[in-house]
């Protein structure tokens, strides 16, 4: 530890030792509170401020903010947060005005299970939570505008929760405009006959039951039976992003099961197009990019009908070059139609392995769909398994050749893809090409093999599967493919399927809609009533925001984890005096019943950032001025957003997609300017540690393992040591209040900073803290005497050259380093200055004390608070100019280096006097003096005495 030596402290009453960084970090701290430091003024409404700063070009700086767990922050959680704080910082230095504040996602699953074992409210336990992180963080010295911080589960905050859910309810997605429009629009168009009502009757005929489920077909938000993720375990359904890829809840590890259940979506899929075209303009990391890309899941391709019993089968393909390699036909098990074209007895002479040994169609199709059903969408589409399946005793026609296919349900097909049916091509589709060895249906080659494997399937292992290759065995009575390549025969065969009415061009999305409703007692309740008919009615503004009720019990009900056939329970359906009233909706006084689901821990996410913006409006979402001014389209971003977003890549997906989702919906019903949410994101590394395992493969404390003889001992046993995550379950968690403890915040935002590039995975290392907590040391000595406490430096104009190139060089790069958010160069940079000041001795100039204090404000910003006043400043560090480079004194100083021919002076060069002989040789032949002088000779040897002189002998 730091200053524990008795005599040393006498000797030295001022110097930064860990208890002065306490004092004058809680002292700053609190001057900050007091004064406001970090408020960030709007243009209007009660946070406006001085026009001064609002004229300024702004950024808005955010954070992925944090769920309250009750475990605490480690220090692998404020990486992230020290990193904006420290930008945040550099831009308001620079002229900005900023936007820098936190705020807490607080409903979800762990409060609602600690609640569950401990019998607190969720709320108790979580606002507890918040508290508690909220000390922790305050330690860091982070300069957040406290004013605008808010948690998800505020009512004030989830009223608007529930009113975006409202509007989103209350509209549909026009194709034609490609928007979203209020729901009254459609309604007007229905009653006015512009857009005709399906089955052929007028509007005023229809029910009110008819109609609202004619609207329900519409909306963004909708109920409907699909199948969703059902997941017993936990005893709620989960959206398709929360199911891991081998079919488990990503939470808890329980089975997912689909089953039909009425449930909340949201039509995510109207805009499936837009948020892939948008990402392009965003300034993201490609890898999350592409992760949304592949999530969205674009395919172009065709719907092709196959006629069956006049009737038909249509299929989705994105190979409709292949049509005449189609031999058989795979249904989805659950594929509606599959009953309707099973006849009563297998057709003569049906192939005995089609058949599953089953007497009749019927039996072999139950049989199969009950084994199908308990399998995952992933499993039923793992590439190497074998595949099953089984003939429904149908056959249907291939359009393009007439030939009879045989229709088989196979679980490799999913209903929810596509049409829920393939046409199957053996030749050219590995899964197909497996189904078919394992029922011997033909295989017909229509690609040409470009690897020599001939064109007799035959003889092949696999499916021969090319995008780039010849059509071949594809001529018929109408049309022909043959001599095409792939991309020409996709053109011609889908131009012959739309004239002849056998299909047509169309994309699919592997995106789903998002299941929206939650079977929970701590989430937001919807703000949707029930009327006698089971209609749905949005709750008026007026009602919002509909606060969760107390209940007796808040636990789900979860069940045995392998019982499929268990239904939900939603906890707030055990309160009926909440769940049934009576209201006046507009027509008088009637009994409703309320929607007892809750939305899901992602619902309070999806719009946070624009409630940062004007965090105390009770009248409107975000007043559209003030969101314009933080989060409106600006040059370079044309969609508008936040400024710079940091956070886990862990939401590549989830949060982010859902996020922007409902900033095209707010965006296009006319709430905002900005369509998308979030303009730069940044993804921050993780700090990893060591992780320690005793022979059982049991974590041990890391703290208290030894190093010796070159292995790690725990209590005399030896123990093994990896690289991992950081946490309380592998026994190797360290706090921030134990490094703030034994060296301050700033020593610890340092070292976090400096461990190596933001965006890269680093390993924690305690033993290394103090390396920073010397440097901190290093720069109070060079300004303040340590046994006085006095500052030392001089006025003085009279600065030598070497301080003043050491001093620009570092201003010019931590400026740069820090707009690129290079922090760890910066440090680099800093310290490096800073060993020049105390290599230098003597007291410091007050023109370069000064600029070196700003220097580290943003990234120690108590040490350089408490150094500034020291200076005689009485204005916050916060708010100064960070200091800019004199060009002069950053160019590197030059010599003079003489090129000679034959020992005569050709040339002089000015050249760096660190320059390589190679660079030297280099620069020196290419002069255009020497050029000339050589005339076309040859060179025999070139003699080369870096940085002065280079001698060229000619040939
Ligand atoms: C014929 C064909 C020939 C196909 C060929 C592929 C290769 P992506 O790219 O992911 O969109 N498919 C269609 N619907 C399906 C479903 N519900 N379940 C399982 N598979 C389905 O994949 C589209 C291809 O996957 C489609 O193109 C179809 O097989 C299959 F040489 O049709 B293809």
């Amino acid at each position: 530890m730091s200053e524990t030596n008795p005599a040393a402290a006498e000797a030295a009453p001022h110097r930064y030792t860990a208890a002065l960084a306490a004092e004058i970090e809680a002292r700053w701290q609190d001057f900050w509170d007091a004064e406001g430091t970090y408020a960030a003024p709007n243009p209007k409404g009660d946070l406006a401020g001085d026009p001064e700063v609002v004229a300024r070009p702004k950024k808005f700086i955010m954070d992925m903010f944090p769920y309250p767990s009750g475990a605490g922050l480690h220090v692998g959680h404020p990486l992230g947060y020290i990193a904006t704080d420290v930008y945040a910082r550099f831009q308001r230095m620079t002229g900005h005005n900023v936007l820098h504040t936190l705020g807490f996602d607080a409903f979800g699953l762990p409060a609602e299970q600690y609640a569950v074992q401990t019998g607190t409210h969720p709320r108790v336990s979580t606002e507890a939570n918040i508290k508690n992180m909220q000390v922790q963080l305050r330690r860091l010295g982070l300069g957040h505008d406290k004013r605008r911080s808010f948690a998800t589960i505020d009512p004030d905050y989830y009223k608007w929760t529930q009113w975006i859910f409202l509007q989103i309810f209350n509209s549909w997605y026009d194709q034609d405009a490609q928007k979203a429009r209020p729901i009254s629009e459609l309604v007007a168009q229905f009653e006015s006959g512009e857009r005709p009502v399906p089955g052929g009757r007028s509007w005023s005929e229809l029910s009110s039951v008819e109609r609202a489920d004619l609207l329900s077909e519409y909306r963004l938000a909708y109920a409907s039976d699909a199948p969703v993720n059902w997941c017993p375990g936990l005893g709620t359904v989960l959206a398709n992003e929360e199911v891991t890829a081998d079919g488990r809840s990503e939470r808890g590890n329980f089975p997912v099961f689909k089953a039909k259940l009425r449930q909340w979506n949201m039509r995510i899929t109207a805009y499936a197009d837009r948020l892939l075209d948008d990402l392009g303009a965003l300034d993201w990391p490609e890898a999350i990019k592409l992760q949304q890309r592949n999530w969205i899941g674009r395919s172009e391709g065709a719907r092709v009908d196959f006629p069956i019993d006049g009737e038909k089968i249509t299929v989705f393909t994105t190979r409709p070059d292949t049509l005449f390699g189609a031999t058989y036909m795979v249904l989805a098990p659950e594929h509606p139609l599959v009953e309707k074209f099973t006849p009563d007895a297998w057709p003569e002479g049906t192939h005995e392995v089609w058949t599953g040994g089953h007497a009749t169609p019927a039996e072999a199709v139950a049989a199969y769909r009950a084994q199908a059903a308990s399998k995952s969408d992933v499993e039923r589409q793992a590439e190497a398994k074998d595949k099953t399946g089984v003939f429904t005793g149908a056959y249907a026609t291939n359009p393009v050749n007439g030939q009879r296919v045989p229709v088989f349900i196979a679980d490799y097909v999913l209903m929810g893809y596509g049409t829920g049916a393939i046409m199957a091509v053996p030749g050219h589709d590995t899964r197909d090409f497996a189904f078919a060895r394992a029922f011997e249906l033909p295989i017909v080659c229509v690609v040409e093999p470009t690897d020599g494997r001939g064109t007799d399937p035959a003889t092949w292992d696999d499916a021969f599967v090319s995008h780039d290759a010849k059509i071949v065995n594809s001529s018929g009575e109408h049309v022909s493919l043959d001599g095409l390549n792939v991309t020409e025969a996709k053109a011609r065969i889908t131009e012959w399927l739309e004239r002849e009415g056998h299909g047509e061009g169309t994309v699919n999305f592997r995106l789903r809609d998002w299941l929206f409703s939650r079977q929970r007692y701590w989430g937001e309740p919807f703000p949707i009533v029930y009327d006698e008919d089971g209609v749905a009615h949005a709750l008026p503004e007026s009602m919002l925001p509909l606060e969760l009720p107390e209940v007796d019990d808040y636990s789900p009900r979860t069940f045995d984890p392998d019982d499929a056939d268990t239904q939900p329970e939603t906890p707030l359906s055990r309160n009926e005096d909440w769940v049934n009233v009576t209201l006046d909706l507009g027509d008088g006084p009637k009994k409703y019943r309320r929607e007892t689901n809750t939305m899901p821990n992602w619902a309070g996410s999806c719009w946070y950032e624009l409630r940062y913006l004007d965090p105390h409006n009770s009248e409107k979402l975000v007043d559209p001025e003030i969101e314009r001014y933080w989060m409106g389209p600006r040059e370079g971003m044309p969609h508008g957003g936040v400024d710079l977003y940091v956070g886990g890549a862990e939401h590549a997906v989830l949060h982010l997609l859902y996020a922007r989702f409902w900033s095209k919906v707010l965006y296009d019903l006319g709430h905002i300017s900005s369509a998308e949410p979030f303009h730069k994101l940044f993804n921050q590394g993780m700090i990893q540690a060591y992780v320690y395992r005793d022979s059982r493969g049991i974590a041990v404390p890391a703290a208290e393992v030894e190093e010796r003889d070159g292995g790690y001992w725990y209590q005399g046993e030896r123990v093994t040591r990896l690289l991992g995550k950081m946490g309380k379950s592998l026994k190797n968690a360290v706090t921030p209040d134990e490094i703030c403890a034994e060296y301050g915040a700033d020593t610890l935002r340092l070292y976090e900073m400096a461990m190596g590039p933001l965006d890269v995975s680093r390993p924690w290392d305690t033993r290394a803290v103090v390396g920073q907590f010397r440097l901190l040391q290093r720069l109070w000595r060079n300004i303040v005497d340590e046994a006085t406490g006095e500052v030392t430096v001089v006025d003085t104009d009279d600065v030598d050259e070497d301080t003043l190139r050491a001093l620009h060089k570092a201003i010019d790069g931590v400026r740069g380093d820090l707009e690129g958010m290079r922090f760890n160069t910066a440090i680099a940079k800093v310290t490096e200055l800073n060993n020049h000041l105390t290599k230098r001795g003597g007291p410091l100039p007050r023109s370069v004390a000064e600029p070196l204090v700003l220097l580290v404000a943003p990234l120690a910003p108590h040490i350089a608070e408490e150094l500034w006043r020291k200076l005689g400043h009485t204005d916050s560090v916060v708010h100064q100019d960070f200091p800019v480079a004199d060009p002069a004194y950053v160019v590197d100083e030059t010599v003079t280096c003489v090129v000679q021919i034959k020992g005569k002076v050709k040339a002089r060069l000015e050249v760096s006097p660190g320059i390589s002989e190679d660079e030297l040789e280099k620069t020196a032949l290419a002069d255009e003096r020497v050029v000339a002088a050589l005339d076309g000779a040859g060179i025999r040897k070139v003699i080369v005495r870096a940085p002065k002189l280079v001698n060229i002998v000619p040939a």
